[in-house]
């Protein structure tokens, strides 16, 4: 079997405008384009070799390969055939974040086997190909800010950087502990969708695209806070309001947080929520004010675990890993 090895490094990124509704789930085509900012702190490393089937590890755990098989085979027919593989992934994110994602993992995945395959691709088509993976995944092979644009059909549906921003801003993440039955987001966007305000909530994130990418250029991060929080809110309000099995993510303390957050604007803070798939919420704030949210939130609730995150770098390449001995290890064992 072939002994070589393909490493790649992808760091999670959080959307400041959503991805919420698919208008073609075979080609996972978005309703909305979406903008969002890669974080410094959590990424996902992934390697791959040759193995006698496709099989997943992460974080020294077997996983179910299905979802990653199904992808590496699109990948096959798309690119051109490879051997089955061996993945090994390891998610580097604080598990008190709670931000382990599909965005990061399904971005190191497409990278570790596009170059494991010496396939000579730009950023924007590994995006491309991530896309059919998992959508938020378009966004994380960019430094700071990207934007992962709708498109309409497979070309023109893609992630790439905006112009790279000295913005100081950071999120306080805040974790949640976690009370409700977790709606994948697949599901959850799906239901969604049948809300009466979809429609209302579509048209308003494109209006909210050119101001929030007017404000990113201009460095103002109060109105980039504040269109993220509006564009967050109202897409939970739509999983309130759905007709097909109205649900929520939020928890009674994703619902304090919030008003912890209007608290704090009142004090002088610039802080403003944002909430994905989940009852975690991550504060917009400024970098210099980031600790002292992170103090008083602590103070506030009991039990909450709070991290700081910062931009980030873009994909990279690993040369050198610590992967080999797992990989040798899966393929004894099967
Ligand atoms: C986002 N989320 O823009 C939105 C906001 C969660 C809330 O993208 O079905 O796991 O695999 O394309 O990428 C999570 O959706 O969904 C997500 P699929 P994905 O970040």
């Amino acid at each position: 079997m072939n002994e070589k090895t393909s490493t790649a490094r992808a760091h999670t990124n959080i959307a400041l405008m959503k991805y919420w509704g698919k208008k073609d789930a075979a080609l996972n085509l978005p309703t909305t384009s979406s903008l969002s900012l890669t974080l410094k702190e959590f990424y996902t490393d992934t390697m791959v070799t040759e193995g006698r089937e496709d099989t997943l590890l992460i974080n020294n755990l077997m996983q179910d390969p299905t979802r990653v098989h199904k992808f590496l085979d699109f990948l096959r027919a798309e690119k051109g055939d490879f051997p089955p593989l061996t993945v090994v992934s390891k998610n580097v994110v604080p598990t008190s974040a709670g931000l382990a994602s599909s965005a990061s993992s399904f971005a190191a995945l497409t990278a570790a086997v596009a170059h494991y395959n010496d396939w000579d691709l730009s950023l924007e088509e590994l995006s491309r190909l991530a896309r059919r993976g998992s959508g938020s995944a378009t966004r994380s092979f960019f430094p700071g800010f990207a934007v992962w644009h709708e498109g309409h059909d497979d070309q023109s549906s893609f992630a790439e950087s905006l112009p790279e921003s000295t913005m100081p801003i950071a999120l306080v993440v805040c974790e949640v502990a976690k009370t409700t039955k977790k709606v994948s987001s697949s599901d959850g966007m799906q239901r969604a969708m049948t809300s009466p305000d979809y429609e209302a909530w579509v048209a308003k994130s494109h209006e909210q695209f050119d101001v929030m990418q007017a404000a990113l250029a201009a460095n103002d991060l109060e109105t980039v806070g504040a269109i993220a929080e509006e564009n967050a809110l109202a897409m939970h309000a739509l999983n309130m309001s759905a007709t097909d099995r109205r649900f929520t993510y939020f928890s009674q303390m994703t619902i304090d947080i919030i008003a912890f957050v209007k608290e704090l604007r009142k004090q002088g803070f610039l802080a403003y929520a944002t909430i994905d798939a989940g009852p975690n919420v991550k504060i917009i704030t400024r970098q210099d004010q980031a600790e002292e949210i992170k103090e008083k939130a602590l103070a506030s609730f009991r039990k909450l675990k709070v991290e700081i995150a910062t931009p980030g770098p873009g994909l990279s390449y690993i040369e050198e890993n610590d992967f080999a001995d797992e990989a040798l290890k899966i393929n004894n064992e099967i």
